[in-house]
């Protein structure tokens, strides 16, 4: 690099990212890590002179990676992405001035060699070649139109993509039901927080947390389960971190001992798979000794009485056999819950990714009711959602099988009504098939042909064997991505799409809060914009779409969507966000659900008894181990982002295997050795990362690699019956260390610390 060019942004860039890399390298875990303030690493406006700055294109912009929803300015020169630089604080509701390592320099894969810039199509010699746009978009209309024309609409699946924006979403679930004629559409979230969803709206009547970022900070205490905050949430870990700081109570239930447990009150290790009872379990003493909130509960909730008594048999004895948890623990937690004037209750996917994880959001949701922690600052439930845009463009925006867009029921007739009227199309009471199902109904050709949208499923899905050999035999596949990813590989037709930063439109965080996406590149090649893409093949089809812009497809969205009836362009743009619901333009948004009443029939929350199943697959003789899956801070699920930058490949370069100590000295395995885990439906080899982060009988693998694709242990057939989630959490498995050379482990180097941030 020239002297000239380290001079300039870009060598600024370079080199306040070769620092950061460095840093995390050599500081402890936890904090030069997880969240990053503007100070520390980068001064954009000491790094460019004002005349250079003036010739960079500048977007405020939210984040593509996770639902935090970190919001920030990108600056570019038009051929890449130079610099990341959080905003003023009142641009920026969630993160401040602060954002992690991914949000702040995971760009390299926009600009990455092998980024899709052209439709690819499969030739004679079932190779891919490069095509022009219209080849591509008529092979798809003829595979598409043809299998729908011969078997009907329910041939068909069409999964949608959580990366992409709100606009896009409602195009896609406009485009399933109108063009395709099916309502096999879904996405992301039914491997995700479907069962949150299902559990919170049987219970409160809306899918969704209640509370406002803020308030993790005004809450007096704090009940974390099942969320790795620091390393999935980082910027939401500082809040929490800041607020025990200041005095909060923390209470964190998970089996293994994450990061933000050892900021916490109390830690209690969990066995996988059991949440509802050790939940039960507090509500019961909570109830039992007269500590929950009786105005609340008399004035605003129906069903105490079956809660109570459906909690009776979780005695601190019976939930500690079952979980694991000793019973103080169980004790001291709910003293704390109810001693505290305000309590929020956190968690993500340990609770949710289970064959009954509506059962454990449904028993959570009842204790945040009976403790009457639900409508005031600093309380509410608050799943941490997970991609950037799965709240909104997962579900506001209705690419479901069973909901249009504002969770209006299809079932209903006269909703389905004024959505033929719109959509100038018949449309089936049936719902169609959940994520999950598809690939269970492809087995026998009820659906024969899939659109896929930004989502990996060759990886991410349960059962990895399996989804591959069905997207190897459907007779059609189309893949909208932006690059040829490990789903894509099975495809008839590519299609490259856009990225967030080289398109303009809107994504809902985790708190309800909409926010604007802007363009800050010309699209890649020849990619575009998926609205650009689903409209273009909607013409084809012959429908008669002419939207000029996302701000356009937005006021169609407030049209037929009574929980986004205000939220404009416009006016996400001027207030700097809008949480929904928001009913019209003058409705100023909601910063905080059922303060007045529950979203329910009579306006209470309708607490229902709940009691606990097993997990679908146990630990026997066979395969002794309970293995959870999830994340690791610097990568981004099957890596299609973050695989493409340098610095976070060195710092996390494989998946790897969490191993207790003594099990490792068992079975004679160190740390980088490499280890075999092997399950009734498959096998990985990972290295070993010996650490008693772990518990003695549990295994934790990362979902990041498609070399050590862990879906091929998971298990697809047992799905939550009401959420049709699969129970990603545990499956059984056996281990053995296989010879060869041990490799490096760089992240079982790094012990959690204690330090400062
Ligand atoms: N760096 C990074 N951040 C991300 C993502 C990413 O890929 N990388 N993905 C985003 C997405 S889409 C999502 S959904 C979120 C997910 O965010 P998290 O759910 O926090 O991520 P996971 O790593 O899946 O961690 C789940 C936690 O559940 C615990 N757990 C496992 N089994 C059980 C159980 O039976 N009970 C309980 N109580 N806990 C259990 C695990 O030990 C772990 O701490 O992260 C988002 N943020
Ligand atoms: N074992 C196990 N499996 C899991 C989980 C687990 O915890 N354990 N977690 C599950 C969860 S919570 C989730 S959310 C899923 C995540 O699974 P996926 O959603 O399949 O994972 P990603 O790698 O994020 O895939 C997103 C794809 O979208 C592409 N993309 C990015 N932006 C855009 C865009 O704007 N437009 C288009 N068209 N494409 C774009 C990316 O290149 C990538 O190929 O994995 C699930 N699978
Ligand atoms: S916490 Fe999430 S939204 Fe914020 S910068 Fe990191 S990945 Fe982006
Ligand atoms: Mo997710």
């Amino acid at each position: 690099m020239s002297d000239e060019e380290l001079a300039g942004v870009a060598g600024y860039m370079q080199r306040a990212k070769e620092q950061a890399m460095q840093n995390v390298e050599h500081v402890a875990e936890g904090v030069a890590a997880d969240t990053l303030s503007e100070g520390k690493l980068f001064e954009i406006a000491q790094a460019v002179g004002d005349k250079r700055l003036e010739d960079l294109n500048v977007a405020d912009t939210t984040c593509g990676y996770c639902a935090v929803g970190c919001r920030f300015d990108l600056y570019s020169d038009g051929e890449e992405i130079l610099a990341a630089r959080p905003t003023e604080d009142e641009d920026a509701p969630v993160n401040g001035i602060s954002t992690c390592v991914k949000g702040k320099f995971g760009y390299d894969f926009v600009n990455s060699d092998d980024r899709l810039t052209t439709p690819l199509v499969r030739d004679e010699n079932d190779e891919f070649r490069e095509a022009s746009w219209e080849e591509a978009l008529d092979r798809v209309a003829e595979g598409l139109g043809g299998i729908r024309d011969e078997h009907g609409g329910d041939a068909l699946s069409v999964i949608a993509s959580s990366k992409a924006t709100n606009e896009e979403n409602y195009l896609m679930g406009k485009f399933a039901r109108q063009v395709l004629g099916t309502n096999s559409v879904d996405n992301c979230n039914r491997l995700c927080h479907s069962s949150t969803v299902a559990g919170l709206a049987a219970t409160y009547g809306y899918g969704a947390a209640s509370i406002s970022v803020e308030d993790l900070e005004l809450a007096d205490c704090i009940l974390l389960t099942g969320s790795n905050t620091t390393e999935a949430h980082p910027v939401l870990a500082t809040r929490i971190k800041q607020n025990v700081r200041d005095g909060a109570d923390l209470l964190v239930f998970d089996p293994r001992e994450v990061q933000i447990a050892e900021y916490a009150t109390q830690y209690s290790r969990v066995k996988p798979g059991y949440d509802a009872v050790w939940i039960n379990g507090i509500t019961r003493y909570i109830v039992n000794n007269d500590l929950h909130d009786e105005a609340f509960v008399e004035e605003r909730t129906t069903g105490f009485e079956d809660v109570k008594e459906a909690v009776q048999e979780f005695t601190p004895e019976r939930v500690e056999e079952v979980t694991g948890v000793p019973r103080e623990e169980i004790v001291s937690a709910a003293e704390t819950i109810a001693e505290a004037d305000t309590c929020v209750f956190g968690w993500t996917l340990g609770l949710t990714e289970h064959s009954h994880g509506t059962e454990n959001v449904m028993a959570m949701a009842n204790l945040a009711a009976v403790t009457g922690n639900l409508g005031k600052p600093g309380t509410g439930v608050s799943p941490f959602r997970g991609q950037n845009n799965v709240q909104g463009g997962g579900g506001d925006m209705g690419p479901l099988p069973d909901n249009f867009p504002g969770y209006q029921d299809i079932a209903d007739d006269e909703i389905r009504a004024k959505f033929e009227e719109a959509w100038d199309c018949d449309i089936s009471p049936e719902y169609g098939h959940y994520t999950t199902q598809m690939f269970l109904a492809a087995d026998d050709e009820r659906v024969r042909g899939m659109y896929i949208i930004g989502e990996n499923a060759a990886l991410s899905e349960p059962g990895v064997n399996h989804a591959e050999e069905i997207l190897a035999d459907l007779d059609f596949l189309v893949v909208q991505d932006l690059f040829v990813n490990e789903t894509a590989q099975y495809a008839d037709v590519v299609l490259p799409a856009c990225s967030f930063v080289e398109k303009t439109g809107t994504f809902t965080n985790t708190d309800r809060t909409v926010q604007m996406v802007k363009q800050v590149m010309e699209p890649k090649g020849d990619s575009r914009p998926d609205w650009k893409i689903l409209q273009d093949l909607a013409n084809r089809m012959g429908r008669d779409w002419d939207y000029g812009s996302t701000a356009e497809i937005m006021e169609e969205v407030n049209s037929l969507t009574p929980l986004y009836g205000g939220v404009s362009h416009a006016r996400v743009e001027a207030e700097g966000g809008l949480q929904w619901p928001c009913w019209d333009k003058d409705h100023p948004g909601t910063e905080r659900l059922y303060t007045e009443e529950f979203n329910t029939d009579d306006g209470k929350a309708q607490m229902q008894a709940i009691g606990y199943s097993e997990p679908a697959e146990l630990p026997d003789d066979e395969y002794p181990f309970t293995l959870t899956t999830g994340r690791v801070l610097y990568q981004y699920h099957t890596g299609t982002m973050t695989h493409r930058e340098e610095g976070i490949m060195q710092y996390t370069p494989s998946d790897f295997v969490e191993i207790h100590p003594d099990t490792a000295v068992d079975y004679g395995i160190e740390s980088g050795d490499m280890v075999r885990v092997e399950s009734r439906r498959g096998e990985v080899t990972v290295p070993a990362q010996v650490t008693d982060r772990v518990g003695r009988d549990n295994l934790f693998v990362p979902i990041h690699f498609a070399e050590s694709a862990v879906n091929r242990l998971t298990d697809e057939e047992h799905l939550d019956p009401a959420a049709a989630t699969p129970e990603f959490k545990v499956s059984a498995v056996r281990i053995r260390p296989v010879k060869g050379e041990a490799e490096p482990v760089r992240r079982a180097d790094v012990e959690a610390s204690t330090g400062d941030d």
